[in-house]
């Protein structure tokens, strides 16, 4: 890919490492002011300095890694969170080059982790694809890391350097041994002045290395954490076939082997497993590059178009569609379906709101043929799987006029009830939906308390009894007949389903306010998997949020403290010297009164809401077969893996 011309130095330019007495050259200023830019900066360059951005800096070492697996030079890497609060990542690849490198002048290990560049990586490569957006962001982690240490096994040498305080080389990069060994080993202390956490957190780590793991089939990652002594090894030689079968542990499936297609040349690769589950969702996982294109792109477009074809082609051929007969829609034939197609290339384009929809044109048709063929061959050496597909789609063609009917019905008696608000939501004055807040509050004692705690003018309330009905295991017809939900489709004004109109949302905010146990998880990830479903949208857009209510109030005298987290009360404990009585914890959101509620919880200047992002509905959406699928093992896996989290298991049933 890309050479020196990505390096932010004038061409013909030439540089010494130091001068004589040790003053800084224009190279080493350009550098550092390089690091400081990420430093004023970080959003920029990791999306953000919260939690969600201190992990972004394990990924953007670890692509590091999965490109030389890409490379086809790498096939071990292990991560470790420690004990100290650093992470490290070791791969068995090439070893970063130690050469000294002819723009800088200075080792290429030193340039690699302290001089920006745009894009591709430097010094020609071997490459067949990479990342495209990846192998630039070792810079940034070491500008964003108090401390940096690396560790070089190549060309019969071990190598050290290490970087201090925002990536200053704390010495040049040194020969400390031989080896006959090869690979890169990392280990950063991200910048506490920097983050507003650094404490890294296992379960947001561990499902993200397992679907590396999936889409790189053969490479083993082994991750520890020496702070819990927990471990994880993942390697699966099967790839996106054993991926499917995975998201589909907990589902009952028409056919106990996925349908694999796989295709690759000198320059691409396309790998894709089906497999068709008893539910009536529909979910495409798509992939470039390893990067997860959640706004979908050519890739899915391929898939899509070839699938209906090849699906109605053979449902003629073999009569299972009459002749008179419609042929079947794409979202019919999708109905139950899980995909998930992983393209690689060696440019890829990523475009859309939030650069994660594939661009490039040619890999449409490259899909496409690819599907055609191979799905069609699958359909000839498999007829039963074949019809029990084609039947799932005639059914689902059936239940799909019948849910338009019903839709009709609701918008119809929308209309007649002169735009009425459903009965329960107590509405905000406000008309502007860009300052105007809906609060889906659990239970009508909770909702009583936000009522009467909130800001008439931009908030309003939505209280919701008991549970909302399951929807994964109903269709969208039958899910409209239920009456909380169809309270929150009328609130939000937006219409559900294919009908769904993000656009007409009256509120920018839907804040989840639940309790913060068992029962308001479950409550809250009902929630999410029907956002999920119906309304996607909704999350793409952002409009999603998770209230966050206080665990503990604190009590010392006159003075009252709320603490969100375990942690947090033993620190506030701490820092007021102890308590007389027990601390209160708050058994649910009912049990605070309207100031506390608004304080805690809903003024907008004191609480934290977080924004729903599509991967915590994914995961919702899994964790809710998990949790309510039929099948009994990976339920009572869950629970007892879980069940440090929850206090009272015997309300997951
Ligand atoms: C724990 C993190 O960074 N591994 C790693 C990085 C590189 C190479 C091998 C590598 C790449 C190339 C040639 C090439 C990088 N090299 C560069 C650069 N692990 C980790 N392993 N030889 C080795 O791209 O041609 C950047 S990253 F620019 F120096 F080539």
């Amino acid at each position: 890919m890309s050479e020196e011309k990505d390096l932010p130095l004038t061409e013909g330019e030439h540089h010494l490492a130091t001068t004589s007495t040790g003053d800084y050259t224009g190279a080493q200023i350009q550098v550092l002011e390089g690091l400081e830019a990420v430093r004023k900066r970080p959003g920029m360059y990791i999306g953000g300095t919260s939690t969600r951005g201190l992990h972004h800096l394990i990924w953007e070492i670890v692509d590091n890694s999965v490109d030389e697996h890409l490379a086809g030079v790498c096939d071990q890497i292990t991560i470790t969170m420690h004990a100290d609060g650093s992470c490290s990542v070791q791969d068995n690849g090439r070893g970063v080059p130690v050469d000294i490198h002819p723009k800088t002048g200075q080792s290429t290990v030193e340039t690699v982790y302290t001089v920006l560049h745009a894009g591709g990586k430097f010094g020609g490569s071997a490459y067949k694809v990479s990342g495209g957006l990846h192998g630039v962001g070792a810079s940034v982690v070491n500008a964003l890391s108090s401390r940096m240490y690396v560790r070089v096994n190549t060309k019969g040498g071990l190598w050290e350097m290490e970087f201090g305080d925002g990536g200053k080389a704390l010495y040049d990069l040194r020969r400390i041994g031989d080896s006959d060994q090869h690979g890169t080993y990392v280990r950063f202390w991200p910048d506490p002045s920097i983050f507003e956490t650094v404490t890294f957190d296992a379960d947001t780590v561990v499902p993200r290395i397992r679907d590396y793991a999936f889409l790189n089939r053969g490479l083993f990652i082994h991750f520890i954490d020496e702070r819990s002594n927990r471990e994880h090894r993942f390697k699966y030689n099967e790839g996106l076939q054993s991926f499917v079968q995975y998201l589909n542990r907990s589902r009952e499936v028409l056919h106990a082997k996925p349908i694999y297609l796989f295709q690759a040349s000198e320059t691409q690769e396309v790998e894709l497993a089906i497999q068709y589950n008893d539910s009536y969702s529909e979910n495409i996982y798509s992939f470039a590059n390893n990067i997860r294109t959640g706004e979908g792109g050519t890739h899915e477009t391929g898939l899509k178009t070839a699938l209906t074809r090849v699906i109605n082609l053979y449902a003629r051929k073999n009569k299972l569609l009459k002749d008179g007969e419609d042929n079947l829609s794409g979202e019919d034939i999708r109905e139950g379906m899980i995909a998930i197609i992983s393209v690689k290339l060696q440019n890829p384009q990523f475009e859309g709101q939030t650069k994660s929809k594939l661009g490039n044109s040619e890999v449409e048709s490259l899909v496409a043929s690819v599907v055609s063929e191979k799905l069609s061959e699958f359909l000839e050496e498999n007829p039963a799987v074949g019809k029990r597909i084609i039947e799932k789609s005639v059914s689902a063609s059936r239940a799909r006029e019948a849910a338009r009917k019903a839709r009709e019905l609701v918008r119809r008696k929308n209309a007649l009830e002169i735009s009425a608000l459903p009965g329960k939501l107590t509405d905000c004055s406000s008309r502007d939906p860009a300052e105007s807040e809906l609060f889906l509050v659990e239970g009508d004692s909770a909702g009583g308390s936000a009522k009467q705690g909130r800001d008439r003018r931009t908030q309003a309330i939505l209280p919701l009894r008991g549970k909302i009905i399951n929807v994964e295991k109903a269709r969208l017809d039958k899910i409209l007949g239920h009456e909380e939900v169809r309270t929150i489709i009328t609130a939000l004004g937006t219409g559900v389903g294919d009908d769904f109109d993000a656009s007409k949302c009256k509120y920018h905010k839907v804040v989840i306010m639940t309790d913060a146990d068992v029962d308001g998880s479950h409550i809250r990830t009902l929630l999410l998997t029907f956002f999920y479903r119906f309304m996607r949208p909704l999350i793409d857009v952002g409009y999603l949020y998770f209230a966050r209510p206080p665990l503990y109030m604190i009590k010392k005298g006159k003075q009252q403290y709320y603490a969100y987290s375990e942690e947090e009360k033993d620190a506030i404990i701490d820092r007021i010297g102890g308590i007389s009585d027990k601390p209160q914890r708050y058994k649910g959101l009912g049990e605070m009164n309207p100031e506390q509620l608004w304080e805690t919880t809903m003024d907008p200047t004191k609480r934290t809401l977080f924004k729903v992002h599509l991967e915590d509905a994914m995961e919702a959406d899994q964790i809710f077969d998990v949790l309510m699928g039929d099948k009994v093992p990976p339920r009572r896996l869950f629970i007892e893996q879980n069940a440090h989290l929850v206090e009272n298991l015997d309300t997951i049933g």
